[in-house]
């Protein structure tokens, strides 16, 4: 879901299913570990749960609990190249920390709304 707010028309909070996969941690290269993870942005913030379980409300419930989170303010967001996966629809994203993380669906809309809201995201928090 997509909650809509301001003139532009930013998503401030959204959330779904996407295939996640950190590559680089603090700089470093880390081995590839795609898994299928709820993924919830939350005015700056990404938050990843994986196991998303039988569909209890991610907040509600006490299955699964966010085992990550992102900053995006300062990151940066672009297609992933050929060499970063042979999957289709790839964005790669960037922290500022020095984060990579790998996020795909296979439905080319989803992951053009997501392109779309993280971009918009990550401009609009630039300067905090
Ligand atoms: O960039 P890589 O190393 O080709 O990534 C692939 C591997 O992580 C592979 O796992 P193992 O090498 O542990 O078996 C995954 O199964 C692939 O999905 C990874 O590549 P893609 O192109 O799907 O991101």
């Amino acid at each position: 879901s997509t909650i809509k707010h301001g003139l532009h028309n930013t998503p401030s909070e959204k959330c779904g299913v996407l295939n996640v996969t950190k590559i680089t941690e603090h700089g470093k290269k880390v081995r590839k570990n795609w898994a299928s993870t709820w993924t919830v942005l939350q005015g700056s913030s990404l938050l990843f749960a994986k196991g998303q379980g039988s569909g209890t409300s991610w907040f509600g419930g006490n299955q699964s609990k966010p085992e990550f989170m992102v900053d995006l303010r300062g990151g940066s967001v672009e297609w992933a190249s050929k060499e970063k996966s042979s999957k289709k629809h790839v964005i790669e994203l960037k922290t500022r920390v020095g984060t990579e993380l790998l996020i795909q669906s296979e439905i080319d809309t989803v992951i053009n709304d997501w392109f779309r809201a993280l971009s918009e995201t990550i401009n609009t928090h630039a300067w905090e």
